[in-house]
């Protein structure tokens, strides 16, 4: 069952598959734990394993963010992980394991965000059970190879599929670049749970891009220095991002995009 899904996984460019035990959300591994109600078997009952797949952002399209570029990527990407998780679990209800796909997001606009920053199932933790990354300072699930350029999607299954080891080590430098670049200070140096995010701070942002229709921002996963795609894309240096970094073709480029689609 592993074999034919990564296989699947491999023919349809889903570079990261993980698959976690349903049972790990039972057995509280940081404090505070992911309350009852958010666990798969409080969502979909007979769950046995959670397999979650992740697409990468690809990091060119990111770093003109705030812009229209970013935007629609992230809309692309979003649109491929629903498509994803929908198609395979149909290919595990044929195989008759009854399975379900969870929304990538789950919220109705970023007003409803405002309202309540929280939905009811969080992929990030659920990529994180499933051994594909660590979480860093910026809050965001750390891959090795695409640090937090990467957006997750999740299937439940009544299937038994061996599940993969939980990283144990840190992939976050603490370099504190997010904390820095963040544009409304939502982003903080403490650990967790003092330092989450100031999560209305960045959805009230979000809003505000959404009106000019460049939202979401994207800076916190833009600068961070993890992820082999960064040397794949000549950007080990992340001093780019800076506004006073020195006149570059990029800065150019990024200046361009941004004075074009948005309102
Ligand atoms: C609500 C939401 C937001 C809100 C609130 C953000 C927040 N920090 O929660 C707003 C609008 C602000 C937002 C912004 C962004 N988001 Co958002 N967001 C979500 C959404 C829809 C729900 C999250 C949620 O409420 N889960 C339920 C609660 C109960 O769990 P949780 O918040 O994930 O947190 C639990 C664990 O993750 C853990 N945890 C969280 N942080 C840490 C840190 C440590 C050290 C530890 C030990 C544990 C830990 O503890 C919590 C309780 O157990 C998810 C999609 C989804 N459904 O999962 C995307 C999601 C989290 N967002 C994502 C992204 C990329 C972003 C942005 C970068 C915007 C963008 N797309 O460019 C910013 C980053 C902001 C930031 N630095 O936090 C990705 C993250 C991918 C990744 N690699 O981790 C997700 C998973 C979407 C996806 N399908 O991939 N987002």
């Amino acid at each position: 069952m592993k074999a034919d899904l990564r296989e699947w996984c491999e023919n349809h460019e889903i570079p990261l598959l993980g698959i976690a035990d349903a049972n790990t959300w039972e057995e509280p591994l940081f404090s505070p734990w992911i309350p009852d109600a958010y666990h798969p078997n409080s969502i979909f009952p007979g769950t046995r394993s959670v397999i979650v797949i992740g697409l990468p952002i690809p990091l060119p399209s990111l770093e003109s963010s705030p812009s229209i570029q970013y935007r629609e990527m992230y809309r692309t990407v979003n649109a491929l992980l629903d498509q994803f998780t929908y198609r395979i679990a149909v290919r595990l209800n044929q195989a008759g394991y009854p399975s379900v796909p969870i929304p990538r997001d789950g919220y109705g606009g970023i007003g409803a965000l405002v309202k309540n920053p929280i939905a009811f199932f969080s992929h990030r933790h659920a990529a994180y059970l499933a051994g594909l990354g660590t979480f860093g300072l910026n809050n965001m699930l750390l891959s090795p190879e695409y640090g937090p350029r990467v957006r997750f999607g999740s299937v439940f299954t009544t299937a038994d599929i061996e599940p993969d080891p939980i990283r144990t080590d840190d992939l976050c430098t603490r370099c504190m670049e997010c904390v820095e670049r963040c544009p409304v200070k939502a982003v903080r140096k403490d650990g967790y749970p003092e330092g989450l995010t100031n999560k209305t701070a960045c959805a009230k942002y979000s809003a505000a891009l959404d009106k000019k229709a460049i939202s979401p921002c994207g800076v916190c996963i833009k600068v961070c220095p993890i992820g082999s795609d960064r040397a794949f894309y000549g950007r080990e240096d992340i001093g780019i991002y800076r506004e006073d970094a020195a006149d570059s073709p990029l800065r150019k480029a990024w200046d361009h995009i941004r004075s074009h689609g948005s309102l």
